[in-house]
C-alpha cells in the first residue's frame, strides 16, 4: 500500500490535486484502498489534455456567419420504398446493430433507478427498455435476423441495469445478444480553481463522461471487437429517453447506405424545430460539415433567426437519433483516433469540506463538469445524410418529473399517434378541440409497427372518449 500511496502522491501533486489525500490517514483501510483504486483508475492523460477546457480557456462561442443550415432529406413515397428496400436488406443481412445511451444520471427526472426502467407506454406503462427490446423482437420475426443491442450503462446504474433485465428475462431477447457496456467517468473541478473536488471522505466527485464518452467505451470494452465478430458494419444509435425512436428503421437504414446522398459513415434523423427556446441541439454546417450546436451554445439570435418563408434559419432539431458505420466509428476510437472534444458545463456538486468534515452544498454553480458529446462524430465525416422525420411519430422525450418533455406530454404523444393510426383505417376518434385525443391509446410494437400492420380483427369501431385501448 505504500508505494502505491507515494506513487498517487506524486501524481497527485505534480498536478496541485494533493489535497485528494489530505485525509488520507484518518481513513480506514477500506477506504484508503477505494481511494487509492479511484486515484488509479482515472484517465489523468485525458484529464492533462483537458485542462484548457476545464479552465474554461478558448471557448469560442459559434460564429453565427460560419454556420449554415443543412438540407434534411424528405423522402417521396416513390423514394422512400427504395431505401427502405435497401434498409431491410441489411437488416436481413444481420448488418445492423442496436445501441442505446442509458447511462445518464437521469437527475431531472427523479427517477430512482436507471432510466431504462421508467413506465413510458400510456396504458400498460411498460419500461422504456421494454419499448426497445419489443421493437428488436419485432425485428427478428420479421426479417429473421437478431440484431445484437450494445446498452451504455454509468458505474452508478450498470449493476441495477443489468439486474432488471435479467429479471424480466431479456424481455424475450436470446441472452446473448445483449451487451451492457461501462462508459467512463470524469472527476467534477472546483470552477474557480479546478481542484478535484471530494463526495465525501476520501471519495472523488466524478460524473458520467457523456454519451461521446460511449464511443471510448465500445472500443474498451471490446464491444466493437464483438460488434465485428457478428458481422456488424451500421451502428443504429439512441437515447434511452425516446420511447417512439425507431431503433431499427429500414428508411433511414437505406438512406445512410445510399451513396447519393451518403458517405455511409454518419448519418442522422432531424425533426422541425419551430420553438426557438426548445431545448435541443439543432443541425448545421460548417466548413461544409455537418455538426450539431447544442441548445446551451446556440447564441439566441441565431435560435430565432428566421428565413424569407418565416421558418427558423436553424430548424434542423437533433433528436439523437444516428447511424453510424462501425468502420467509421473506430477510425475515431481506434490507436489514430484523437476522440471526441470536451463540452464544459458549470453546474451545482455538493462537496466534501476535510477541514470542517461536512458535505458544502453549494449556493449556486460551482464545479465543471466535463462531457463528450456523440455529435461531435459528425464533424469527421465526409458527407452525412440527415433524415427529415415527423416529430408526431418519431420524438416523445421523458426527460423531466413534469412539464415539457415529460411522462404526461410523451404519453399523449403517444396516444395522438396511436389514434391517428386507428383513424386511417376508419376509427371513430374522439379528438380535443386541441386535437389531442381524449383516450389513452397504446400500441405495441409486436402488433404493428404501422397503421396498415393493425390486424383488421383488432380494430375498434370507435374509440369511447376518457377509455383506455391497448393493442
Ligand atoms: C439531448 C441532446 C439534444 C437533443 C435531445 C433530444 C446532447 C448534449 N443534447 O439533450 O441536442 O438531441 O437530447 O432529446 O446530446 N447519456 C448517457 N451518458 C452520459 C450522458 C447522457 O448515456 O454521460 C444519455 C442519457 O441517458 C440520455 C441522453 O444521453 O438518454 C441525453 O442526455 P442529456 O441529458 O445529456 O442530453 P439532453 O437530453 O439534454
Amino acid at each position: 500500500m505504500l508505494n502505491r500511496l507515494e506513487t498517487a502522491r506524486k501524481l497527485l501533486d505534480s498536478r496541485d490535486q494533493g489535497h485528494l489525500l489530505q485525509e488520507f490517514e484518518s481513513l480506514d483501510s477500506q477506504a484508503a484502498e477505494q481511494l487509492l483504486d479511484q486515484v488509479e483508475s482515472l484517465h489523468w492523460d485525458v484529464i492533462d489534455q483537458a485542462r484548457d477546457v476545464i479552465s474554461g480557456v478558448g471557448e469560442a462561442a459559434v460564429d453565427p456567419d460560419c454556420l449554415a443550415p443543412v438540407e434534411a432529406h424528405v423522402p417521396d413515397t416513390d423514394s422512400a420504398g427504395s431505401l427502405r428496400s435497401a434498409g431491410e436488406e441489411a437488416i436481413a443481412a444481420g448488418q445492423v446493430a442496436a445501441l442505446t445511451v442509458a447511462g445518464g444520471q437521469g437527475t431531472r427526472l427523479g427517477w430512482n433507478g436507471p432510466k431504462g426502467t421508467y413506465p413510458a407506454t400510456p396504458v400498460s406503462g411498460k419500461p422504456l427498455f421494454a419499448c426497445f427490446a419489443e421493437q428488436l423482437r419485432a425485428v427478428r420475426h420479421r426479417y429473421g435476423a437478431g440484431v445484437p443491442w450494445y446498452i451504455i450503462t454509468s458505474p452508478e446504474n450498470d449493476s441495477s441495469t443489468r439486474n432488471f433485465l435479467l429479471d424480466n428475462k431479456c424481455f424475450g431477447l436470446d441472452r446473448d445478444s445483449i451487451m451492457l457496456v461501462q462508459q467512463g467517468t470524469m472527476p467534477s473541478f472546483d470552477a474557480e480553481t479546478g481542484h478535484i473536488l471530494l463526495s465525501g471522505p476520501g471519495r472523488i466527485a466524478t460524473s458520467p463522461d457523456g454519451h461521446g464518452g460511449s464511443l471510448d467505451a465500445l472500443h474498451r470494452s471490446g464491444a466493437l471487437s464483438d460488434m465485428e465478430s457478428r458481422g456488424t458494419t451500421i451502428i443504429s444509435y439512441s437515447q434511452v429517453d425516446n420511447p417512439l425512436a425507431k431503433i431499427i428503421d429500414p428508411v433511414f437504414i437505406g438512406l445512410h447506405v445510399d451513396e447519393a446522398h451518403s458517405s455511409g459513415e454518419a448519418s442522422s434523423k432531424m425533426v422541425l424545430k419551430t420553438d426557438p427556446a426548445e431545448r435541443v441541439g439543432v443541425f448545421g454546417l460548417l466548413e461544409g460539415r455537418t455538426c450539431v450546436i447544442e441548445y446551451s451554445d446556440l447564441p439566441g439570435t441565431m435560435a430565432s433567426a428566421v428565413d424569407a418563408d418565416g421558418r427558423l434559419r436553424f430548424h434542423a432539431a437533433n433528436i439523437a437519433m444516428h447511424l453510424f458505420s462501425l468502420s467509421f466509428i473506430q477510425s475515431i476510437v481506434g490507436e489514430g483516433g484523437k476522440g471526441l472534444p470536451w463540452h464544459r458545463a458549470v453546474k451545482e456538486v455538493p462537496s466534501w469540506n476535510p477541514e470542517t468534515r461536512k458535505l458544502q452544498k453549494p449556493s449556486g454553480p460551482n464545479a465543471v463538469k466535463l462531457e463528450r458529446f456523440i455529435f461531435d462524430v459528425l464533424g469527421c465525416a465526409k458527407r452525412s445524410a440527415i433524415l427529415a422525420t415527423e416529430r408526431a411519430e418519431e420524438f416523445a422525450p421523458i426527460k423531466n418529473a413534469q412539464g415539457p418533455d415529460s411522462q404526461t406530454t410523451s404519453f399523449q404523444i403517444q396516444s395522438d399517434l396511436f389514434a391517428h393510426w386507428l383513424e386511417e383505417r376508419g376509427v371513430v376518434i374522439p379528438w380535443t378541440s386541441e386535437g389531442h385525443v381524449d383516450a389513452a391509446i397504446e400500441i405495441a410494437p409486436g402488433t404493428a409497427m404501422s397503421s396498415g400492420e393493425i390486424p383488421s380483427e383488432l380494430l375498434p369501431s370507435s374509440i369511447e372518449p376518457g377509455s383506455s385501448m391497448l393493442l
